[in-house]
C-alpha cells in the first residue's frame, strides 16, 4: 500500500524445479504470491543446475511455469540467473576441470544466448552476474569456472563485461543487473562493484543496474543513510538498484519461534529500507527472498 505505482513488490517463487510438487498449485501460496505481490522472480528455476541438466540440453519449462503464473496474475518476472560461480549441473564442474577457456567462452555464450532469448520480452530485468567479489577485505574477485578455472579468457572483471554483452545481444530490451550482497553500505565490497560498473558505463558495456540483496539481520542491518549513500553513488552514474533478496533473519526460540518484540524490530526494518527505497528515485524495485517466512532459505 505504501509503494507507489509503478515500483513493483516482488518475491522470489518457487514451481516444480527440482521435481517436487509446484507450490503454485497450493493455493493458499499462490493466493499469496498473486494478492501481495506484483512481480516474482525464480528463486531456483533459472539457474544453470535447472536450465542446463546435461551439456546438451537445456530445460526452461519450471521457469515457464513461474512465467505463465505472473502473466496470468498481472505481474512482472525477473531473471536470476545467468553467470555464478555455485549451483551447478553435476556434469559442469567437471567439464570445466578439463576445458579450455575458448571452450567456456563458447559455452557460456550458448548458455547466455539461449536462456535470454528463450524468455524474452517475458523476463524484463535479469541478474546477469551474480555475487562475484569475496567477503575479503581486498573484496577481490571470487574463484570460479568463468573467471580463472580456467574462465572464459578475459582477465579482471572482462568476463563480466562479456556476459553482459552477450545478455544484451539476446534481448536487448531487458534491463541488466549486476547482484551482490553485503553491498547495501559502504566497505571494501562496494567499492569494487562501484568501481566496476563505473568503468562499465564509461566503455559502453550494456548494465542498467546493480541488485542490492538485503540479507540482513534483525540485530545489523545498513542504515537509512549509509544505504541512500550507496542508491546515490549508483544515480551518479544513472544507474537503477533494485532490492533483490530481502530478509530480516530473527532469533528464535528451541520451538522456532521468534519473540514479539523481535517481530516488530523486524517489520521496523522492512520499513526503514522500503523508505529509503520510495525516497531515493533510482530505487525501481523491491523484492523478498521468499513468498512467506514458510519457504525460506533461512532456516
Ligand atoms: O533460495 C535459494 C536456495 O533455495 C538455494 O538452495 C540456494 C543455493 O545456492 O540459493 C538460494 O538463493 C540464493 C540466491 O540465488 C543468491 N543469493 C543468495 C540466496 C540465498 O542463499
Amino acid at each position: 500500500a505504501a509503494a507507489p505505482q509503478g515500483i513493483p513488490i516482488g518475491a522470489a517463487a518457487s514451481a516444480d524445479e527440482y521435481g517436487e510438487t509446484s507450490p503454485l498449485l497450493n493455493p493458499s501460496y499462490a493466493n499469496l504470491l498473486s494478492s501481495q505481490y506484483s512481480m516474482l522472480e525464480p528463486g531456483n528455476a533459472m539457474k544453470w543446475d535447472v536450465t542446463q541438466p546435461t551439456q546438451t540440453t537445456y530445460n526452461f519449462e519450471p521457469g515457464d511455469e513461474l512465467v505463465a503464473f505472473a502473466q496470468a496474475n498481472q505481474m512482472r518476472v525477473r531473471g536470476h540467473n545467468l553467470c555464478w560461480y555455485t549451483q551447478f549441473p553435476s556434469w559442469l564442474q567437471p567439464y570445466a576441470a578439463t576445458a579450455t577457456p575458448a571452450q567456456m567462452a563458447t559455452l557460456l555464450q550458448n548458455h547466455i544466448n539461449a536462456e535470454v532469448t528463450h524468455f524474452a520480452g517475458q523476463v524484463f530485468a535479469w541478474d546477469v552476474v551474480n555475487e562475484a567479489f569475496d567477503d575479503s577485505s581486498a573484496a577481490a574477485l571470487r574463484d570460479s569456472i568463468w573467471y580463472n578455472q580456467p574462465g572464459i579468457g578475459q582477465t579482471g572483471t572482462g568476463y563480466i563485461a562479456q556476459a553482459f554483452q552477450w545478455a544484451h545481444a539476446a534481448d536487448p530490451s531487458a534491463l541488466l543487473f549486476y547482484n551482490d550482497y553485503n553491498i547495501e553500505e559502504p566497505g571494501p565490497k562496494f567499492d569494487a562493484v562501484l568501481s566496476m560498473v563505473q568503468d562499465f558505463v564509461n566503455n559502453g558495456v550494456p548494465i542498467n543496474g546493480v541488485g542490492f540483496e538485503m540479507h540482513v539481520l534483525s540485530t545489523y542491518y545498513p542504515s537509512a543513510t549509509q544505504l541512500a549513500q550507496n542508491m546515490q553513488a549508483l544515480a551518479a552514474l544513472g544507474l537503477q538498484v533494485h532490492i533483490t533478496e530481502m530478509d530480516v533473519r530473527l532469533p528464535v526460540d528451541a520451538s522456532g519461534n521468534a519473540s514479539a518484540a523481535d517481530l516488530q524490530t523486524q517489520a521496523q526494518v522492512y520499513q526503514t529500507i522500503m523508505t529509503v527505497c520510495l525516497q531515493q528515485p533510482n530505487c525501481t524495485a523491491f523484492q523478498v527472498w521468499g513468498v512467506s517466512y514458510n519457504d525460506s532459505w533461512i532456516p
